[in-house]
Order: C-alpha cells, then sequence, then structure tokens
C-alpha cells in the first residue's frame, strides 16, 4: 500500500496497521515490511538506527507493500528533513508540548509552496527517486505528519496541537504518558488515568478532523484502539516479536 492509499483508507477506515522497527537491520525492515503490514515505522528515537541504517531501510521498505514512516529523535528541523529527503513518507515526531512545538514540527515537513507556510529545505534526494519528478508538487499533500502526545504538557495542549494547520494528526506515547501521569511504566491502557487520557487525546483530534495513532504493547491493544476507531496501530515492535517468539520456542522445547 503506498503513501495515497495508507492516507485514503485511515479516512475512511477500518484503520491501517504499522509495523515498528527499533533494529538497525535493513534485512530485517525488508522482512517487516513483507509481513503484511500497511506501513512500518523506522524508529530513530529510541530504536538502534543511525542515519545510514535508517537510509538503507529505507531502501529495503520501497521494494514492500509498506509505506516507509520515520520516528525522529526529536522535533529537529534538519534530521526530519533528512528523514524526509531519504525516502521517508511520513514523520511521527515524539514529545510534542505545545501548538507552538506543534507548528515547528509541522514546517520542518513542508516546502514553502502553493501558498502553505512551510521550513522544509528542498533537496529531496530518494524522496524523488520513491515519489517520482513530480515530488515537489506533491509531498506537502502527501506527507505524514504525525504530532506524539506523550508528556503532561502534550496532553494538556492536545486540542491546540491537534489544531496546528500543519501537522495531519496526534500519535499517542502511552508508555511517556504513563510514566507523565505517575503510573510508573508498563500501566495498561485500561488504567482509568491513562484511558482517560488516551479518550482526551483521540477526542482532540477527532474534533480537528485529524488523524489519530497509538503504539501498543500488544496486539490486543492495537485491536481494540483500532475498534475504539483509531487510524493507526502499532502492535508493538520487532525486537519484542523475536524475544517473544524465542522465549515461546524455548519454553516449548525446555518443557
Ligand atoms: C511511548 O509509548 O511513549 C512511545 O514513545 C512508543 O514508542
Ligand atoms: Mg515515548
Amino acid at each position: 500500500m503506498k503513501i495515497q492509499d495508507l492516507r485514503e483508507r485511515m479516512a475512511s477506515g477500518p484503520g491501517v496497521v504499522s509495523g515498528w522497527m527499533s533494529l538497525d537491520s535493513a534485512y530485517a525492515a525488508e522482512l517487516v515490511g513483507s509481513a503484511g503490514f500497511d506501513a512500518v515505522v523506522i524508529d530513530c528515537q529510541h530504536g538502534m538506527a543511525g542515519h545510514a541504517q535508517m537510509v538503507a531501510m529505507l531502501q529495503a521498505l520501497s521494494h514492500t507493500p509498506a509505506v516507509p514512516l520515520v520516528r525522529v529523535g526529536g522535533n529537529s528541523l534538519p534530521e526530519i528533513n533528512r528523514a524526509l529527503d531519504s525516502g521517508a513518507w511520513g514523520v511521527i515526531c515524539p514529545l510534542v508540548n505545545s501548538a507552538a512545538e506543534a507548528r515547528a514540527f509541522g514546517r520542518a515537513c513542508r516546502y514553502p509552496m502553493g501558498g502553505v507556510e512551510g521550513e522544509r529545505s528542498f533537496g529531496p534526494a530518494r524522496g524523488m527517486l520513491v515519489g517520482g519528478a513530480d515530488y515537489p508538487q506533491k509531498a506537502n499533500a502527501l506527507v505524514l505528519a504525525l504530532a506524539m502526545i506523550e508528556t503532561r504538557a502534550g496532553l494538556e495542549a492536545c486540542a491546540e496541537i491537534a489544531a496546528e494547520p500543519s501537522i495531519d494528526g496526534l500519535f499517542i506515547g502511552p508508555s511517556d504518558l504513563g510514566l507523565a501521569l505517575g503510573l510508573g511504566t508498563g500501566a495498561a491502557h485500561t488504567e482509568p488515568e491513562l484511558a482517560a487520557a488516551i479518550a482526551r487525546v483521540h477526542a482532540a483530534a477527532a474534533a480537528c478532523g485529524k488523524f489519530v495513532g497509538i503504539w501498543c504493547g500488544s496486539a490486543e491493544m492495537a485491536r481494540a484502539m483500532l475498534a475504539q476507531g483509531m487510524q493507526l496501530v502499532v502492535p508493538g515492535h520487532d525486537a519484542i516479536w523475536l524475544k517473544t517468539e524465542i522465549a515461546r520456542r524455548l519454553a516449548v522445547v525446555r518443557g
């Protein structure tokens, strides 16, 4: 599924399912991208990939059906520009705390063209390879910009963040959000305070006609979040899948 289809399916339902790469391996990205996911996020915040590995992983994802997305390490114009220039069709930005931060993030994803206010610098090296000669004309409309809500400040400002015109939606980080709410690590999404925060962010995005996505610790949580009407869910990441299956096999072998 390519970016236009992904956006259309996010808009019309039933929502899309994305893989999430914490390993810094092009081969692993190729495998995950070929496994049936609609999109794959390369995690450059908590994952292992540096710039060179991110580029190799984007190249590997190019010949899979999955739309390549990148979670950048932070709200940095150079980093966001490099991810997009390297062929990512969307960026997830961690720790967005205010409308001003959302605006800086969104502007970093957009060219100042066609009446759009943007600060993206021109040089879409792989962008034009994967998007074609007219990439510059269509990039502003296609590139997906999702601002992460995962702090108390972000939660308080989620309505204003969602209203920022240059972003496409919100992406919930339940682990950090749980920490921010004083619930420690690994709080279940059903924990009342966390569930209320997730619902608040979802409602803020919906009120602005924006997308909402969420990282999920389990397939069951991802299914529940899709059922609640979210447009993008991530059922864990590659390292968890690997570790879980290794533990299961060892248990079977050793009894
Ligand atoms: C979080 O849950 O805080 C995330 O950032 C998901 O990766
Ligand atoms: Mg987080």
